[in-house]
């Protein structure tokens, strides 16, 4: 699945940050604890090689609690990064967010000036409600829907620690299409930008291999379907989701699956390991390698025929 959603305001943004950088002492980059790889911005990489980072992994209350625990301890092999998990009820979190930004920033800057943390990620992963956890008071606007913030702002956050908002980033290609995928099923994406049966079909094979007695349980199957059409029809079915002619309404049941996954409603579940990433990175560089010399053949034919019209004319004879 192609995703073509990098709206002007998020290539503003993008520019905004990178100057805004020289004064920014940390970075606070938000994942998506379901998909923690996937919701990491490769241009936020970038953009923060140089500056302590602190890696919260949001949603933690909506992710399978076992694989969270392999996903800290994957991030934390980087030893200037330290990770935090963050729910919607968070009222500890706060103050161990802001002794973290202290420990972790570099030397003080000019005795009465305030560290400066930049708050990053993808659409949607909840950098502003957790802005607005920190500061103890709504002070940036927060909702359930991609690119609600579209402009940089500063909010203080304690008497020492400003936080800067940004708005949520993609990034222009996704290589990977599980991350694509998984990215759509999270929400990050304007739904508009994707098809919502596409996203449905990729969430039911994987809960079906991952996660069987959860969609059985929620989708109150009395067996376990073989594969994901059948769950679509299976689950379409018992809620009713029927078109004339008692056709099951494939959009109807496909948008369902992907909002009650979205809002918790099947159990706690995480769409990627550590393990199956190595396994996917592998592919996609394959695949990226192969590109490129399909890319490189075509060239040398181009630049092949282009010698050969040279030295016969561009009449041929
Ligand atoms: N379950 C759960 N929901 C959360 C959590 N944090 C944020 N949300 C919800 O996620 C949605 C998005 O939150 P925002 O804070 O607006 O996200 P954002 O990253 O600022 O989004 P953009 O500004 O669009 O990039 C809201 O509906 C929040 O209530 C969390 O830890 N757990
Ligand atoms: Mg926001």
């Amino acid at each position: 699945m192609a995703i073509n959603w990098y709206p002007g305001h998020m290539h503003k943004a993008n520019k905004d940050m990178t100057e805004a950088l020289p004064q920014v002492d940390l970075i606070i980059e938000l994942l998506d604890c379901r998909l923690p790889y996937s919701s990491q911005n490769p241009a936020i990489a970038e953009l923060g090689k140089d500056k302590p980072c602190i890696k919260i992994l949001s949603k933690s209350d909506l992710a399978d609690p076992a694989i969270t625990a392999l996903w800290q301890n994957y991030f934390e092999r980087t030893a200037s990064v330290k990770t935090l998990l963050t729910t919607l009820d968070q009222p500890d979190k706060a103050q161990k967010l802001l002794n973290l930004i202290h420990k972790l920033a570099p030397a003080r800057p000019k005795a009465g000036s305030k560290l400066l943390a930049m708050i990053t990620g993808i659409p949607n992963v909840g950098k502003s409600t957790l802005i607005n956890a920190v500061a103890g008071r709504k002070v940036a606007k927060t909702g359930d829907e991609p690119a609600i913030t579209k402009g940089l702002q500063k909010i203080k956050l304690s008497d020492g620690v400003v936080g800067l908002d940004t708005p949520g980033i993609l990034w222009p290609k996704i290589h990977n299409e599980n991350s694509a995928y998984r990215l759509a099923a999270s929400g990050a994406i304007r739904d508009t930008a994707m098809e919502v049966e596409d996203v449905a079909f990729y969430l039911s094979n994987f809960l079906l291999q991952h996660y069987p007695q959860l969609l059985q349980e929620r989708y109150e199957l009395d067996a376990l379907p073989r594969n994901d059409i059948e769950f679509l029809e299976l689950a379409g079915a018992r809620r009713g989701c029927l078109r004339s002619g008692g056709h099951v309404d494939l959009e109807k049941i496909s948008s369902i699956l992907v909002s009650e996954f979205r809002g918790g409603k099947l159990g706690r579940i995480t769409l990627e390991t550590p393990d199956m990433i190595i396994a996917e990175e592998r592919i996609v560089a394959r695949e990226q390698e192969q590109k490129a010399a399909r890319e490189a053949l075509r060239k040398k034919k181009r630049r092949g025929s282009r010698d050969q019209q040279d030295q016969t004319g561009p009449t041929g004879r």
